[in-house]
C-alpha cells in the first residue's frame, strides 16, 4: 500500500479502535484500490477515499418488548446509513445477538460496494439488532418487530431508506414491520420494505435471488475458466435463505450437494442433501439441522466444537460459505485445498477471513467475492422497489431473467477490471475496483456533500 493508502488506513484503526469486521473491510478494499487511486490523484485532494469509509449517520436506539412471561427485555437497535450517493439507503436488517456497531458498520460498508455493481440506483446501509429471534414465540417476534419499527419508520421511506431480510429477518419478520410502518404511517407505501411476501407487494423470486444470483455468478466464473458445475461436489455452509437456494439452483446445474451446516454443527450426505427435508426442518418447523438424520440416518451429523467450522473439512470441489462473517478461516483454507478445492463463491457477507482469501488466491483457487457473487438478493429487491413503483407485477421468468443478466454483467465488471489492471483471476480486487470507480465518479459530480 502506498504511503496516502497507509495513512488513511492509521486513521480510521485509530478512530475505530473496538471495530475490528469494520476495519477489516475498510483493509480489504483500500488493498484493492492502490492502481486506481494511482491513476486518479485528484481522488486524494477530493477525500474520496475519507469520505467512502465514514458512513453519513449512524442511529442507536432502544427497542424494548414485552416476553411471554410477561417480563420486559430491552434490546439496541442499529440502521447505519452509509451513502445515499447512487440512490436511496438500501440493506438489510440482521437479528442476531452478536449485533453490534463493528458488524453494522462492515455490512453497510459492502452494501455500498455491493449495490454499486448491481447497476440499480441503490445506495448503501446495514441496520438490526442484538435480538435474539431463537427459540422465541411468533408473538414475541411480532411484539419486537412492532417495537423496532416503531423508531425506525421516523428514519426509513422508500426515496430515503429501504430495509430487507438478512439473518434472521425473512418474510415473516418484514411481514410484522411492514405491517406496523404501514399503521404509523396511515398510509401504503409499498417500496420502503423489500422481501414482502408477494400477496402484498412482494416481487416473486426475492426469495430465491440471492442463492441463485451467487450460482449464477460462480457458473461464470467457472465458465470463464473452462469449467462448470456439472458433475461437481459442493459443500455449503449455513441452511438459511442463502444457503437454500444456492443448493437448489447448484442441483439445478448438475452439481452434488453433499453438505450443509447450521451454527451446531453440519450434516454430511453423501448421496446429496435432501433439500424438500432440510426445507421442512428450516422454514417450516424452525428446527435444527441435526433433526436431518431422523430421515436419513445414514447421513453424518458433526458438531462444531471450535472456531474451524467441521463442514470445510469435507472434500468437495466447490465451497459455497453462505453463513455468516469470518466463517472461513486459514486453517480451513488450508484443508479445502489439500482436498483439491477449485472455486469458492461467497454467499453470506465476508465470510473468509483476510488471509483465508490471501491463501485462496496464492494457490489459484477462484474466489466470488461476496459483494460481487452475493449481489442477486439486494438487485431484486430493487426490482422488487421498481415493481411497487409501477404498481405492477413481473411474472417470476421475468424476475430471474433480469436478475441472470445483472449476476452476469457484475461478473464481467470484475473480470474486466481484474484484467485492466493485470491482477489475473483476482475478482476480490476486480469487484472493488469497479464498484470504487463508480461511486468515486459519482461522488466527484455531486461536489462536498
Ligand atoms: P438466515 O438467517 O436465513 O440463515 C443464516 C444461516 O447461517 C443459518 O443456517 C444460521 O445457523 C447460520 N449462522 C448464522 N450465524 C452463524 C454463526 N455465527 N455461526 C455459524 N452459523 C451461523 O440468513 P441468510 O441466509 O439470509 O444470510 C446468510 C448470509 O448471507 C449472511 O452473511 C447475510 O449477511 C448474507 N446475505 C444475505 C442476503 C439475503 O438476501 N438474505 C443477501 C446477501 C447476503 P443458525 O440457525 O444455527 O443460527
Ligand atoms: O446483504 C445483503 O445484500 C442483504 N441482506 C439483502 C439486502 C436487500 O436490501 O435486499
Amino acid at each position: 500500500m502506498n504511503e496516502y493508502l497507509n495513512s488513511v488506513l492509521e486513521a480510521v484503526t485509530r478512530k475505530n479502535p473496538n471495530e475490528p469486521e469494520y476495519l477489516q473491510a475498510v483493509k480489504e478494499v483500500l488493498l484493492s484500490v492502490e492502481p486506481l487511486i494511482n491513476n486518479h490523484p485528484e481522488y486524494k485532494k477530493l477525500g474520496i477515499l475519507e469520505r467512502m469509509i465514514e458512513p453519513e449517520r449512524i442511529i442507536t436506539f432502544r427497542v424494548p418488548w414485552v416476553n411471554d412471561s410477561g417480563d420486559v427485555i430491552v434490546n439496541r437497535g442499529f440502521r447505519v446509513q452509509f451513502s445515499s450517493l447512487i440512490g436511496p439507503y438500501k440493506g438489510g436488517l440482521r437479528l442476531h445477538p452478536t449485533v453490534n456497531q463493528s458488524i453494522m458498520k462492515f455490512l453497510g460498508f459492502e452494501q455500498i460496494f455491493k449495490n454499486a455493481l448491481t447497476g440499480l440506483p441503490i445506495g448503501g446501509a446495514k441496520g438490526g439488532s442484538d435480538f435474539d429471534p431463537k427459540g422465541k414465540s411468533d408473538a414475541e417476534i411480532m411484539r419486537f418487530c412492532q417495537s423496532f419499527m416503531t423508531e425506525l419508520y421516523r428514519h426509513i421511506g422508500q426515496d430515503v431508506d429501504v430495509p430487507a431480510g438478512d439473518i434472521g429477518v425473512g418474510g415473516r419478520e418484514i411481514g410484522y414491520l411492514f405491517g406496523q410502518y404501514k399503521r404509523i404511517r396511515n398510509a401504503y407505501e409499498g417500496g420502503v420494505l423489500t422481501g414482502k411476501a408477494v400477496v402484498y407487494g412482494g416481487s416473486l423470486a426475492r426469495t430465491e435471488a440471492t442463492g441463485y444470483g451467487l450460482i449464477f455468478y460462480v457458473r461464470e466464473m467457472l465458465a470463464a475458466n473452462n469449467n462448470s458445475l456439472n458433475g461437481k461436489t459442493v459443500i455449503i455452509s449455513g441452511s438459511g435463505n442463502v444457503a437454500i437456494y444456492a443448493c437448489e439452483k447448484a442441483a439445478a446445474n448438475g452439481a452434488k450437494v453433499v453438505a450443509m451446516s447450521d451454527s451446531n454443527g453440519c450434516i454430511y450426505d453423501k448421496n446429496g442433501i435432501d433439500l424438500d427435508l432440510i426445507k421442512q426442518i428450516k422454514e417450516v418447523q424452525r428446527g435444527r439441522i441435526k433433526e436431518y438424520l431422523n430421515k436419513h440416518p445414514e447421513a453424518e451429523y458433526i458438531e462444531t466444537t471450535s472456531e474451524d467450522a467441521p463442514i470445510w473439512g469435507i472434500k468437495a470441489d466447490i465451497a459455497l460459505p453462505c453463513a455468516t462473517q469470518n466463517e472461513l478461516n486459514l486453517n480451513s483454507a488450508k484443508k479445502l485445498v489439500e482436498n483439491g478445492v477449485i472455486a469458492i463463491g461467497e454467499g453470506a457477507n465476508m465470510p473468509l477471513t483476510q488471509e483465508a482469501t490471501d491463501y485462496f488466491l496464492s494457490k489459484g483457487v477462484l474466489v466470488a467475492p461476496a459483494k460481487a457473487a452475493n449481489a442477486g438478493g439486494v438487485a431484486t429487491s430493487a426490482i422488487e422497489m421498481s415493481q411497487n413503483s409501477m404498481r405492477y407485477y413481473y411474472t417470476f421468468e421475468e424476475v430471474e431473467a433480469k436478475l441472470e443478466k445483472i449476476m452476469i454483467n457484475i461478473f464481467k465488471a470484475c473480470k474486466e477490471q481484474s484484467e485492466k489492471y493485470g491482477l489475473k483471476n483476482n475478482y476480490v480486487a476486480g469487484a472493488n475496483l469497479a464498484a470504487f470507480e463508480k461511486l468515486a465518479e459519482s461522488m466527484k459530480a455531486q461536489g462536498v456533500v
